[in-house]
């Protein structure tokens, strides 16, 4: 049987543990908030190192964007850089060609609306945002075909927006930059 104390000393127990349990939900809070107000305001006040830009309107008139200059090309350092462009509904080029093990620069910017640029099987990931050049360090260890989606819904035709890339054989693209300046695997 409970008497009046035993009630009395019940209760004072249940307060303290809802007094802790509160002060360590308000604590969890404080440090939440604390997080995204530190991350929001060190960001805020560490900006990008550079911003590369580009202007949608004049994409394929003039500048690296333009249709003849997309593509894989295989520098002077041996290292290769790919241009290609996003635009509703399809990249440019459609199909990628690229080495494997090589250090690779991926430059991309979209045409029109954001668009995002997605390599299945590996973590390259990237938006596609008009105006900004997306500029990504890539590398592939073996060749093979890795499908490339749009991820970013970017209007009615999204689901269509499609890519490939082919990486090849290190000695097979040699072969093939030796023959044209710009690479693609558009038949
Ligand atoms: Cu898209």
């Amino acid at each position: 049987m409970t008497t009046g104390t035993d009630h009395g000393v019940g209760e004072a127990v249940a307060a303290r543990i809802e007094r802790r349990w509160a002060i360590l939900s308000i604590v969890i809070v404080g440090v939440l908030v604390g997080m995204a107000t530190f991350i929001g305001i060190h960001q805020a006040t560490m900006p990008q190192g550079r911003v590369e830009t580009s202007d949608p309107k004049t994409l394929h008139l003039s500048g690296e964007f333009v249709e003849s200059n997309l593509g894989s090309t295989l520098e002077a350092d041996g290292s290769v850089t790919v241009r290609a462009i996003g635009q509703q509904y399809s990249f440019t080029p459609q199909c990628i060609v690229v080495p494997a093990e090589t250090p690779i620069t991926l430059r991309t910017t979209s045409a029109d609306v954001v668009h995002g640029l997605l390599i299945e099987g590996t973590n390259i990931n990237t938006m596609l945002v008009p105006g900004y050049v997306a500029v990504l360090p890539i590398r592939f260890n073996a060749p093979g075909e890795h499908v490339m989606p749009c991820q970013e819904f970017c209007g009615i035709g999204h689901q269509g927006m499609w890519g490939k890339v082919k990486v090849v054989d290190k000695s097979a693209f040699a072969k093939l930059a030796a023959a044209r300046r710009r690479l693609t695997c558009v038949d």
